[in-house]
């Protein structure tokens, strides 16, 4: 059993283990600005990668992750990940920042409440059951953090897919901006 994994924060990369990635065909649904997103698939860039791992588990047990978020943008709204709920609601997480500049996009799934977080290095972000959680990178550099959470947690992407998270963040006069995404799509529209 592996108690210890040597990691580079450099490259987010775990010594032996195979990083999962996500490119922008798999993730082109979430961002708001539509057009854009089609003027990309052809191109399909890499957003980001994950390191998972869920080798420990049973009660008590943590699955942990390392995460790389690239920079770059969609349209105005920066790169960001898919999105999900924890299968057993319950479970919370913990993020670490270890490099880069972003926040964390937070939504409960039951009562609708928003809210926002930073994560960038050396930030700590504590992620609470029931809410949705979205990783956008609003820097120049890799977004790297650590996620962990229980090994009973589980992924649940299908709300997520099917509502999305009520608020973008996008790029306005050069800076990172969180906006309902309604009102962005209006501004989109009123663009056209
Ligand atoms: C993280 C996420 C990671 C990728 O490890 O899985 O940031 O985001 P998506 O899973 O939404 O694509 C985590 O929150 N695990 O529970
Ligand atoms: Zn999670």
């Amino acid at each position: 059993m592996n108690l210890s994994l040597p990691f580079h924060v450099a490259d987010g990369m775990i010594a032996g283990h195979r990083p999962m990635e996500r490119h922008l065909r798999d993730v082109a649904a979430a961002f708001a600005d539509q057009a854009a997103a089609a003027n990309l698939a052809a191109d399909n860039p890499l957003l980001y990668y994950v390191t998972m791992i869920d080798e420990h588990n049973g009660v008590g047990a943590l699955h942990y992750a390392l995460g790389v978020l690239l920079p770059g943008k969609v349209g105005a709204e920066y790169y960001m990940t898919k999105g999900h709920l924890h299968a057993w609601r319950p479970a919370a997480e913990v993020y670490i920042g270890l490099a880069g500049q972003g926040m964390m996009l937070l939504e409960h799934a039951e009562t609708g409440e928003c809210s926002t977080a930073p994560l960038a290095a050396n930030t700590v972000v504590y992620v609470p059951g029931h809410m949705a959680h979205r990783t956008v990178n609003t820097g120049s550099e890799p977004l790297v953090y650590w996620g962990i959470l229980s090994s009973d947690a589980g992924h649940d992407y299908g709300a997520v897919g099917e509502r999305n998270f009520r608020q973008v963040v996008v790029e306005v006069d050069g800076q990172p901006v969180v906006m309902e995404r309604a009102d962005f799509l209006a501004r989109l529209e009123a663009q056209r």
